[in-house]
């Protein structure tokens, strides 16, 4: 066997060794992705799971209508998952109840961070319509998804 031969063979001998290499690295990246996607929708779930989940995106809330009953206390888990690239707003949300502060004391401001959540509580007073908004993104209070109404009993 020439020395051009042998080298041949030995250079084809280790190509199977560089495609499960390559195999190897494509599963490594996969599961690096797969860990990312699952770790990021983990972090997510609501951390207070006897409020009632709302999430806010930049199609609005969701649910976006609330019923509550005089003096009782609700308890909300504002999810923002929207990312801080979003060009408006930097994906920033923000839970606005001003109308009717006399029946909700104190009026409501509440701001979500991108990826983020927030859990509040407020006790309404007497019956009504309150309506709420997000005044961040959007246009904010002029956006007409990102309304939500509260419906006091
Ligand atoms: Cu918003």
């Amino acid at each position: 066997m020439s020395k051009k031969q042998n080298e041949k063979l030995k250079k084809n001998k280790e190509k199977p060794y560089m495609s499960i290499l390559f195999i190897f690295i494509v599963i490594a990246i996969l599961g690096a992705a797969l860990y990312l996607i699952m770790s990021k929708s983990a972090s997510l779930e609501p951390v207070n799971k006897d409020a009632i989940k709302m999430t806010i995106t930049m199609a609005g809330f969701e649910p976006n209508i609330i019923r509550a009953k005089v003096g009782q206390p609700v308890t909300i888990n504002l999810i923002n998952p929207d990312n801080s690239m979003h060009s408006d707003g930097g994906g920033i949300h923000n839970f606005m109840l001003t109308e009717g502060l006399a029946s909700l004391v104190p009026g409501l401001n509440i701001t979500v961070l991108p990826e983020s959540q927030n859990v509040f509580t407020f006790t309404p007073a007497k019956p009504g319509e309150y309506h709420w908004y997000c005044d961040s993104c959007c246009g904010g209070k002029e956006n007409p998804s990102m309304h939500g109404t509260l419906i006091v009993a």
